[in-house]
Protein backbone atom coordinates (compact mmCIF):
# COMPACT_ATOMS: atom_id res chain seq x y z
CA UNK A 1 0.00 0.00 0.00
CA UNK A 2 2.19 2.84 1.01
CA UNK A 3 4.84 1.91 -1.62
CA UNK A 4 2.65 1.29 -4.03
CA UNK A 5 1.33 4.97 -2.64
CA UNK A 6 5.43 6.37 -3.29
CA UNK A 7 5.68 4.96 -6.77
CA UNK A 8 2.09 6.48 -7.64
CA UNK A 9 3.58 9.61 -6.11
CA UNK A 10 7.07 9.75 -8.28
CA UNK A 11 5.06 9.25 -11.03
CA UNK A 12 2.41 11.46 -10.71
CA UNK A 13 5.59 14.47 -10.53
CA UNK A 14 7.27 12.84 -13.18
CA UNK A 15 4.12 13.05 -15.39
CA UNK A 16 2.81 16.08 -14.38
CA UNK A 17 0.16 15.33 -12.74
CA UNK A 18 1.20 16.48 -9.34
CA UNK A 19 2.78 20.05 -9.60
CA UNK A 20 5.71 21.54 -7.07
CA UNK A 21 4.53 25.32 -6.01
CA UNK A 22 7.27 26.88 -4.39
CA UNK A 23 6.09 28.97 -1.46
CA UNK A 24 9.49 30.56 -0.96
CA UNK A 25 10.58 34.48 -1.30
CA UNK A 26 13.64 35.01 -2.70
CA UNK A 27 16.64 35.60 0.10
CA UNK A 28 18.97 38.35 -0.77
CA UNK A 29 19.80 41.70 1.08
CA UNK A 30 16.52 43.29 -0.17
CA UNK A 31 15.04 40.84 2.11
CA UNK A 32 12.30 42.25 4.37
CA UNK A 33 13.21 41.66 7.81
CA UNK A 34 10.96 42.08 11.07
CA UNK A 35 11.10 45.51 13.16
CA UNK A 36 10.50 45.46 16.34
CA UNK A 37 10.12 48.37 18.85
CA UNK A 38 12.94 49.80 18.99
CA UNK A 39 13.31 48.75 22.93
CA UNK A 40 14.26 45.25 21.60
CA UNK A 41 17.42 43.70 20.14
CA UNK A 42 16.95 43.96 16.11
CA UNK A 43 17.60 40.82 13.92
CA UNK A 44 20.13 41.27 11.06
CA UNK A 45 18.63 41.23 7.59
CA UNK A 46 20.54 38.64 5.39
CA UNK A 47 23.96 39.36 3.48
CA UNK A 48 26.27 37.44 1.19
CA UNK A 49 29.56 38.18 -0.46
CA UNK A 50 31.60 35.95 -2.55
CA UNK A 51 34.64 33.88 -1.74
CA UNK A 52 35.96 33.03 -5.00
CA UNK A 53 34.54 32.96 -8.37
CA UNK A 54 36.98 31.11 -10.53
CA UNK A 55 39.89 33.62 -9.98
CA UNK A 56 42.78 33.87 -7.93
CA UNK A 57 41.05 33.24 -4.97
CA UNK A 58 39.62 29.74 -6.22
CA UNK A 59 40.20 29.54 -9.94
CA UNK A 60 37.76 26.50 -10.79
CA UNK A 61 35.23 27.29 -7.98
CA UNK A 62 32.21 30.07 -7.22
CA UNK A 63 30.94 30.17 -4.04
CA UNK A 64 29.58 32.61 -1.20
CA UNK A 65 29.47 33.37 2.38
CA UNK A 66 26.29 33.98 3.60
CA UNK A 67 24.81 35.69 7.37
CA UNK A 68 21.54 36.45 8.33
CA UNK A 69 19.15 36.27 11.51
CA UNK A 70 17.21 32.73 11.57
CA UNK A 71 14.05 34.41 11.09
CA UNK A 72 14.75 36.31 7.93
CA UNK A 73 12.52 35.73 4.85
CA UNK A 74 10.73 32.79 4.73
CA UNK A 75 11.52 31.37 7.42
CA UNK A 76 10.28 28.30 10.24
CA UNK A 77 9.94 29.05 13.66
CA UNK A 78 10.41 26.48 15.72
CA UNK A 79 8.53 25.80 19.94
CA UNK A 80 11.89 27.03 21.40
CA UNK A 81 11.65 30.61 19.55
CA UNK A 82 9.50 31.53 22.57
CA UNK A 83 9.33 31.30 26.03
CA UNK A 84 6.12 29.41 26.39
CA UNK A 85 8.14 26.87 24.30
CA UNK A 86 11.31 26.44 25.73
CA UNK A 87 10.57 23.28 28.06
CA UNK A 88 9.00 21.05 25.36
CA UNK A 89 10.87 18.12 24.46
CA UNK A 90 12.24 18.11 21.11
CA UNK A 91 11.56 22.11 20.35
CA UNK A 92 14.40 23.01 18.43
CA UNK A 93 15.66 22.52 14.64
CA UNK A 94 17.99 19.76 15.12
CA UNK A 95 15.49 17.15 17.67
CA UNK A 96 11.90 18.21 16.11
CA UNK A 97 10.82 15.26 14.56
CA UNK A 98 11.45 15.25 10.50
CA UNK A 99 7.77 13.81 10.30
CA UNK A 100 6.73 16.83 11.55
CA UNK A 101 7.60 19.10 8.76
CA UNK A 102 5.39 17.61 6.14
CA UNK A 103 1.52 17.80 6.46
CA UNK A 104 -2.00 18.71 3.93
CA UNK A 105 -2.52 22.77 3.93
CA UNK A 106 -5.71 24.08 4.44
CA UNK A 107 -5.05 27.11 2.78
CA UNK A 108 -8.16 29.80 4.41
CA UNK A 109 -8.57 32.70 1.52
CA UNK A 110 -9.00 36.04 3.42
CA UNK A 111 -7.49 38.84 0.62
CA UNK A 112 -10.68 40.41 0.09
CA UNK A 113 -11.36 40.95 4.28
CA UNK A 114 -7.52 42.68 4.23
CA UNK A 115 -7.97 44.54 1.04
CA UNK A 116 -10.58 46.32 3.02
CA UNK A 117 -8.48 46.32 6.58
CA UNK A 118 -4.47 46.32 6.49
CA UNK A 119 -5.11 44.94 10.02
CA UNK A 120 -7.58 42.21 9.73
CA UNK A 121 -7.56 39.48 12.16
CA UNK A 122 -8.66 35.86 11.49
CA UNK A 123 -11.07 34.59 13.83
CA UNK A 124 -12.11 31.37 15.62
CA UNK A 125 -15.93 32.10 13.76
CA UNK A 126 -14.17 32.95 10.56
CA UNK A 127 -12.22 29.44 10.38
CA UNK A 128 -15.43 27.62 11.60
CA UNK A 129 -17.32 29.34 8.90
CA UNK A 130 -14.16 28.58 6.08
CA UNK A 131 -14.83 24.70 7.45
CA UNK A 132 -18.62 24.62 6.55
CA UNK A 133 -17.60 25.02 3.01
CA UNK A 134 -13.85 23.13 2.57
CA UNK A 135 -14.51 20.77 5.55
CA UNK A 136 -12.62 20.23 9.25
CA UNK A 137 -9.03 21.09 9.27
CA UNK A 138 -7.55 18.16 9.89
CA UNK A 139 -4.92 17.26 12.96
CA UNK A 140 -1.14 17.63 11.87
CA UNK A 141 -1.67 19.96 9.06
CA UNK A 142 -0.77 23.19 8.25
CA UNK A 143 -3.02 26.14 8.34
CA UNK A 144 -2.29 28.23 5.82
CA UNK A 145 -3.89 32.24 5.73
CA UNK A 146 -3.94 33.39 2.61
CA UNK A 147 -4.02 37.33 2.15
CA UNK A 148 -2.32 38.20 -0.63
CA UNK A 149 0.45 40.37 1.43
CA UNK A 150 3.29 38.94 -0.50
CA UNK A 151 1.92 40.81 -3.72
CA UNK A 152 3.48 44.25 -1.93
CA UNK A 153 7.39 43.31 -3.70
CA UNK A 154 8.41 46.80 -2.71
CA UNK A 155 9.92 46.24 1.14
CA UNK A 156 8.22 49.48 2.53
CA UNK A 157 5.09 48.31 1.26
CA UNK A 158 5.15 45.03 2.62
CA UNK A 159 6.58 46.18 6.44
CA UNK A 160 3.94 49.42 5.95
CA UNK A 161 5.68 50.30 8.96
CA UNK A 162 3.80 53.80 10.43
CA UNK A 163 3.99 56.24 13.11
CA UNK A 164 2.98 53.82 15.83
CA UNK A 165 4.51 50.50 14.25
CA UNK A 166 3.87 48.12 11.43
CA UNK A 167 0.13 47.56 10.10
CA UNK A 168 -0.01 43.80 8.63
CA UNK A 169 -2.98 41.34 9.24
CA UNK A 170 -2.51 38.43 11.61
CA UNK A 171 -4.49 36.31 14.06
CA UNK A 172 -6.80 37.56 16.50
CA UNK A 173 -5.30 36.44 19.85
CA UNK A 174 -8.05 33.52 20.17
CA UNK A 175 -7.53 32.20 16.77
CA UNK A 176 -3.74 30.30 17.48
CA UNK A 177 -5.11 28.63 20.81
CA UNK A 178 -7.94 27.33 18.77
CA UNK A 179 -5.93 25.86 16.18
CA UNK A 180 -3.46 24.53 18.38
CA UNK A 181 -5.93 22.80 20.88
CA UNK A 182 -9.08 21.92 19.00
CA UNK A 183 -7.77 21.04 15.30
CA UNK A 184 -4.43 19.82 16.62
CA UNK A 185 -2.58 21.21 13.80
CA UNK A 186 1.66 21.19 12.71
CA UNK A 187 1.79 25.09 12.80
CA UNK A 188 0.44 28.14 10.98
CA UNK A 189 1.93 29.67 7.74
CA UNK A 190 1.39 33.51 6.86
CA UNK A 191 2.44 35.78 3.80
CA UNK A 192 3.36 38.51 6.37
CA UNK A 193 7.17 39.66 7.46
CA UNK A 194 5.70 37.24 10.76
CA UNK A 195 3.17 35.14 12.15
CA UNK A 196 1.90 38.06 14.26
CA UNK A 197 -0.47 41.09 13.47
CA UNK A 198 2.19 44.11 12.62
CA UNK A 199 0.19 45.50 15.84
CA UNK A 200 0.34 42.52 17.75
CA UNK A 201 3.25 44.26 20.55
CA UNK A 202 0.17 45.50 22.00
CA UNK A 203 -1.73 42.90 22.24
CA UNK A 204 -2.23 40.47 25.50
CA UNK A 205 -1.02 38.64 25.39
CA UNK A 206 2.10 39.94 23.60
CA UNK A 207 2.41 38.36 20.04
CA UNK A 208 -0.16 35.87 20.64
CA UNK A 209 0.22 33.75 17.73
CA UNK A 210 3.88 32.93 18.70
CA UNK A 211 2.83 32.60 22.48
CA UNK A 212 -0.09 30.40 22.25
CA UNK A 213 1.10 28.19 18.98
CA UNK A 214 4.88 27.50 20.45
CA UNK A 215 3.24 27.55 23.77
CA UNK A 216 1.60 24.48 22.24
CA UNK A 217 4.36 22.72 20.81
CA UNK A 218 3.68 24.60 17.61
CA UNK A 219 5.64 26.03 14.12
CA UNK A 220 5.64 28.92 12.34
CA UNK A 221 6.06 29.70 8.39
CA UNK A 222 6.25 33.21 7.56
CA UNK A 223 6.83 35.27 4.17
CA UNK A 224 5.35 32.69 2.37
CA UNK A 225 4.15 33.51 -1.04
CA UNK A 226 2.17 31.78 -4.37
CA UNK A 227 -1.04 31.00 -1.84
CA UNK A 228 -3.02 31.76 -4.55
CA UNK A 229 -1.81 29.00 -6.35
CA UNK A 230 -2.91 26.50 -4.15
CA UNK A 231 -6.47 24.54 -3.47
CA UNK A 232 -8.17 25.39 -0.28
CA UNK A 233 -7.67 21.72 0.32
CA UNK A 234 -5.83 19.20 -1.11
CA UNK A 235 -2.33 20.04 -1.13
CA UNK A 236 0.64 18.73 0.47
CA UNK A 237 3.57 20.96 2.10
CA UNK A 238 7.21 20.79 2.76
CA UNK A 239 8.64 22.39 5.27
CA UNK A 240 11.84 21.12 6.89
CA UNK A 241 14.26 24.08 8.55
CA UNK A 242 18.28 23.82 8.61
CA UNK A 243 19.39 21.31 11.04
CA UNK A 244 20.72 24.33 13.03
CA UNK A 245 21.66 22.86 16.39
CA UNK A 246 19.27 24.32 19.29
CA UNK A 247 17.86 26.76 16.44
CA UNK A 248 14.77 28.63 17.09
CA UNK A 249 14.10 28.58 13.52
CA UNK A 250 16.17 28.88 10.08
CA UNK A 251 14.88 30.27 6.41
CA UNK A 252 13.30 27.46 4.53
CA UNK A 253 12.19 26.75 0.96
CA UNK A 254 8.82 25.69 1.48
CA UNK A 255 7.52 23.22 -1.01
CA UNK A 256 3.77 22.46 -2.06
CA UNK A 257 2.74 19.36 -3.64
CA UNK A 258 -0.71 20.01 -5.77
CA UNK A 259 -2.57 17.67 -7.64
CA UNK A 260 -3.55 18.58 -10.75
CA UNK A 261 -7.27 19.67 -11.38
C1 LIG B 1 10.56 37.98 17.79
C2 LIG B 1 9.68 38.82 18.40
C3 LIG B 1 8.47 39.09 17.81
C4 LIG B 1 8.15 38.52 16.60
C5 LIG B 1 9.06 37.64 15.97
C6 LIG B 1 10.26 37.40 16.58
C7 LIG B 1 8.74 37.02 14.65
O1 LIG B 1 7.81 37.36 13.98
C8 LIG B 1 9.50 35.86 14.15
O2 LIG B 1 10.07 35.92 13.07
O3 LIG B 1 9.51 34.83 14.82
S1 LIG B 1 6.62 38.88 15.85
MN1 LIG C 1 10.10 33.78 13.02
Amino acid sequence: MSQQTLMDLAKGLSECRITVVDLTQPLEPQTPTLQLPSQFAASPGFSIDVISEYDDRGPAWYWNKFACGEHTGTHFDAPIHWVTGKDYENNATDTIPVERFIGPAFVIDVVAEVERDEDFLLTPDFVKEWEKTHGRISKDSWVLVRSGWSKRRNPKAFLNTHEDGPHTPGFHPETPKFLAQERDILGVGVETVGTDAGQAANFDPMFPCHSLMHGANKFGLASLTNLDKLPPTGAVVIAPPLKIVRGSGSPVRVLALVPKS
